[in-house]
């Protein structure tokens, strides 16, 4: 592939043209860069997401003829979600005089700063190249961040494949042109870990049809649209592999050493509301391949969406509509055209799990780690909870190396067993909850994307809304007499999928301000997709929406049976007609969920059961209704 500039006749997307005229991600970002303006053009502004940032501006300040608060996003490369602990001291302070004052894990296991002024991003960003980080790759049309189980077992080596491949996969991938060091070190070539020989050799020999010294395997126009990446171990799914562009299960003999990969392919949860030619779709098993062979294998796969990826129409652009409409048998025709050889047969796998790895856990190797809940991932200081500074004493104290999860929450590792109580001590003196028996259920396993007042493409709150959410739910939850019950819940402020809700058991998607599309259907394992119950369903409606479903899933679900399972295998036409004819929580339907055959009898003065029959006879309801709500009102439930 001999690049050739493209024409403005072509008519491809506008990105396109941008990436064209860049001189390989450089212009006009370099030169705005140097100038007074509080915010980059068009062009630069697409530009900088290849390097790592946003631009935003503070949605809450917007006011009629005044400027935009425009500030910028920064996003960590973190493969596999590690933070070494000079980094994260690092990201710390830079959040404290140069951002929000707040660090923001994410669903993809990076980090991102918020509220850069444009005038502070060469400080920051070459700050966090000289500390072991980087953002390049953190956002544009490239390999995103890649992700791998975020537990660091110590003697479970398949978990040591998954790490170790997700960096280097992300090695191989990462752009080579030089502009990202030229722009934020001035040149200078820093590296966090020196890239291994054999990905480097990998890089060189560039899958036989790109023929572009300067970016070997991306071209000068990289590819059509982000693509992601995730390598897992057989049976966890902590990382949402199902959501990926492609992903990655190692495959290990019965001695523990690596044999090859399974290889899935063309997930992706964006959509745009009433378009259905947008969709989320979950990935693939595409078949099996040899250690060997993964490098190749890769840049087979990202070759084919460079190359047959739409380019015209960039919600259109995703490597999961190439499939959708080719079909896995083209796809994988077309893959193994490139990759030079057949793909082997997909290798049978256990069922997936979802984990979190909260609390505290044996590494394996004598030494401990202790997975933190984060509350959509925003590690701040209030009067509550002091995580940042918490988290900041801690590492600072004991030079923990840090994992970032799939689910906004973070790992500290490497703890010496002697060393527990005294983390446990600064944890709890900061209000942080580390016993995961009393972390809120909902909370725990819930995601929300920020949202508002970041997100320039959210139409409702996410991120701030979602707590009171969860506690009114959990408070009907209470009241069904379903306290206590997990149920995988997610929301996004629009239907790009951010938190990937659309995996989740009660999925929530912004539709319009205060209101939220709710999927469900998800299972707790997020290996199938939910689909669409409700349309906008205003958040004041939150009670009156849910109970009807909360109380057929209690009457109606088989044992063991979670909510999301429970919705799929009744279907949605049994959960419409059930709220329908919903009269109320009726003391029969309580009876039969807890299985009883006969009514407890107990005994009350005349005077009150004379009271009672008056009031049933006049209200017609049956006594023992009325004394169940007046003991419902009595418990607080
Ligand atoms: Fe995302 C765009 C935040 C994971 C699908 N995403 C955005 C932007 C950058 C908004 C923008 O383009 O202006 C958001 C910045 C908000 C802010 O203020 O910080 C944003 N996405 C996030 C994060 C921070 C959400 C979170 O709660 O953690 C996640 C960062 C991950 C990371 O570290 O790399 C994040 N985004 C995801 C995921 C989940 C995943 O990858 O596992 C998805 C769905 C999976 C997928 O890609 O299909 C996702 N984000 C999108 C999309 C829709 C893409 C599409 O194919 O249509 C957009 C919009 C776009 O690209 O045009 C988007
Ligand atoms: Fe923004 Fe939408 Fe992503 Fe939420 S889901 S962060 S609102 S793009």
């Amino acid at each position: 592939m001999v690049q050739t500039p493209i024409s403005p006749s072509e008519k491809l997307s506008k990105v396109e043209y941008i990436k064209d005229r860049s001189n390989y991600l450089r212009e006009p970002l370099a030169t705005e860069l140097l100038n007074d303006s509080t915010h980059f053009t068009e062009d630069s502004i697409q530009l900088l997401k290849f390097h790592g940032s946003y631009q935003q501006d503070n949605r809450d300040h917007r006011a009629k003829g005044q400027e935009k608060d425009y500030q910028m996003m920064l996003r960590t490369r973190t493969p596999g979600g590690f933070v070494p602990w000079q980094l994260y001291l690092v990201l710390d302070k830079l959040a404290d005089d140069y951002g929000s004052n707040t660090l923001r894990a994410t669903t993809r296991q990076a980090f991102q700063l918020h509220g850069i002024l444009k005038k502070d991003l060469k400080t920051v960003l070459s700050t966090i190249i000289r500390n072991l980080g980087s953002t390049l790759t953190a956002c544009g049309d490239v390999n995103r961040n890649v992700m791998a189980p975020p537990a660091p077992f110590r003697n479970r080596p398949e978990y040591d494949y998954a790490r170790d491949y997700a960096s280097k996969i992300a090695d191989l991938l990462t752009p080579q042109c030089g502009a990202y060091y030229e722009m934020w070190v001035d040149g200078e070539k820093i590296v966090s870990g020196e890239e291994k020989p054999e990905v480097v050799a990998a890089r060189k020999n560039s899958c036989g049809h790109s023929h572009n010294d300067i970016e070997p395997i991306y071209g000068a126009h990289y590819l059509p649209r982000k693509f992601k990446i995730s390598v897992t171990v057989p049976g966890d799914n902590s990382i949402d592999i199902y959501a990926d562009d492609l992903s990655f299960v190692v495959i290990t003999n019965d001695q523990g050493d690596l044999e090859g990969f399974n290889v899935l392919a063309g997930g992706g949860l964006g959509r745009t509301h009433n378009k259905e030619a947008t969709f989320t779709r979950l990935a693939d098993h595409i078949g099996y391949v040899d250690k060997n062979d993964i490098y190749d294998l890769v840049k087979a796969i990202v070759a084919t969406q460079r190359d047959f990826g739409d380019r015209t129409n960039r919600s259109h652009s995703r490597m999961k509509y190439l499939i959708h409409e080719w079909g896995v048998e083209k796809f994988k025709a077309k893959v193994e055209e490139y990759f030079g050889k057949k793909i082997a047969t997909f290798k049978p796998l256990p069922e997936w799990k979802y984990a979190d790895y909260l609390g505290w856990n044996e590494q394996g190797d004598g030494k401990l780690f202790l997975g933190i809940s984060i509350e959509n991932g925003r590690i701040k200081d209030d009067d509550k909870l002091q995580l940042k500074t918490a988290l900041r004493k801690i590492v600072q104290q004991y030079n923990l190396p840090m994992q970032l999860t799939g689910s906004q929450n973070v790992i500290l590792y490497e703890i010496e067993p002697s060393l527990k109580g005294q983390i446990q001590a600064i944890l709890e003196e900061h209000g942080v909850i580390t016993d995961t028996h009393k972390i809120s259920i909902l909370t725990r396993y819930a995601m929300a994307c920020p949202a508002l007042p970041t997100c320039g493409l959210a139409v409702t709150e996410s991120e701030r809304a979602i707590p009171g959410i969860l506690e009114r739910l959990e408070a009907l939850l209470t009241k069904v007499r379903l306290k206590d019950e997990k149920i995988v819940i997610r929301m996004t402020g629009c239907p790009n999928g951010c938190a990937r809700p659309y995996l989740a058991e009660i999925g929530f998607v912004g539709s319009a301000p205060e209101k939220y599309q709710i999927w469900l259907g998800g299972t707790p394992n997020q290996t199938a997709l939910a689909a669409p119950y409700a349309e906008k369903v205003s958040v004041s409606e939150l009670e009156s929406f849910f109970e009807p479903l909360f109380v057929n899933f209690r009457e109606n679900r088989q044992k063991g049976e979670s909510f999301g399972l429970f919705c799929g295998r009744v279907g949605f036409e049994n959960l419409r007609e059930f709220a329908a004819n919903y009269k109320g929580d009726t003391p029969k339907k309580a009876k039969s969920r807890a299985g009883r055959k006969h009514q407890h009898r107990i005994g009350v003065p005349d005077e009150f059961y004379d009271r009672l029959k008056q009031i049933s006879d006049e209200q017609k309801r049956p006594m023992n209704q009325l004394v169940t709500e007046a003991l419902q009102k009595y418990f607080g439930e």
